[in-house]
């Protein structure tokens, strides 16, 4: 069976071996291995009772990135502290595909309240035998234009040591040094400090190496920019659902667009995701 709903999450499974996991909750996906080695880091202390965002995994930002003074919202949004609907498999030729919903009668009138528009979100999750796709919808179901943020704050695992190649030349903005914006320089982004930047306007592919001569591919699809980021010590010990030592042993390498609005006119649709690739 391809896909199969257990524990308040979906298992995909394909014939190759690669599997992944999607809990309901957020729509995160919580696993997805390769080669029989998880490729996705999920705390050994994420709260998974619903009780807030699953710490680690794919979680979904919408319809805001961080906070907003104008917009009453937690951090990145409702998307990821809500359960979503799901809608089923819609594929399973060589690629396990299954759908997520989540619409504004799905979410608590608080978040309605602070975020008042119409609108349905649909999330897809694709598993090949090397390549894992978060893609995900948004329709407005408003007449009138709405502005939003979207993220798939990914974390990946098994990080022995870790560099991100892709980003030289891009501005960024690095929010542990007061959103001050630099330039990349460096072929390769290396970890070895407390790491929060949002690479602006990001053309062509992002490689992680992961160590262990892993390297994952990270193709963007209508996400503009992309953010690194790694706790490091002193932010993982003020973390109550992140070990102290896991800073040590993952990376966060999220597309999104986040630097700028989208702009979605009324009962217009917009889709953006990423292909992860081992390769
Ligand atoms: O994506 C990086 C970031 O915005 C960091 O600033 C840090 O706050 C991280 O997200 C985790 O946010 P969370 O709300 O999940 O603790």
């Amino acid at each position: 069976m391809p896909a199969k709903e257990f524990n308040k999450a979906i298992i995909l499974e394909h014939p190759s071996g690669s599997r992944a996991e999607v809990a309901l909750f957020g729509a995160t996906l919580t696993s997805w291995s390769v080669g029989g080695v998880e490729r996705i880091f999920v705390s050994k202390q994420a709260k998974r009772d619903g009780s807030k965002a699953i710490r680690g995994g794919i979680p979904i930002c919408f319809p805001i990135f961080g906070t907003k003074d104008t917009i009453a919202l937690p951090q990145h949004g409702f998307a990821r502290n809500n359960y979503w609907e799901y809608l089923g498999i819609v594929s399973d030729n060589d690629e396990v595909s299954v759908r997520f919903g989540l619409k504004d009668t799905q979410i608590p009138q608080e978040a309605r309240n602070a975020w008042p528009h119409s609108f349905r979100l649909t999330y897809t999750v694709s598993l090949t035998s090397g390549s894992i796709k978060t893609f995900i919808t948004v329709k407005n179901e408003d007449e009138d234009t709405f502005e939003f943020n979207t993220l798939l704050h990914t974390y990946f695992n098994d990080v022995t040591k870790s560099a991100v190649e892709g980003l030289t030349s891009c501005e960024y903005i690095d929010k542990v040094n007061n959103a001050a914006k630099f330039t990349e320089e460096n072929k390769k982004v290396t970890i070895n400090k407390e790491v929060d930047r949002v690479y602006k306007a990001v053309k062509g592919d992002i490689f992680l190496e992961v160590g262990n001569d892993t390297l994952i591919k990270i193709e963007k699809s209508n996400l503009k920019d992309t953010v690194v980021w790694n706790p490091w010590v002193e932010k993982a010990e003020s973390m109550n659902d992140f070990g102290n030592e896991e800073y040590k042993n993952m990376i966060c390498v999220e597309a999104g667009s986040v630097a700028d609005w989208v702009t979605l006119g009324g009962g217009q649709t917009w889709t953006a995701g990423q292909t992860l690739t081992v390769l």
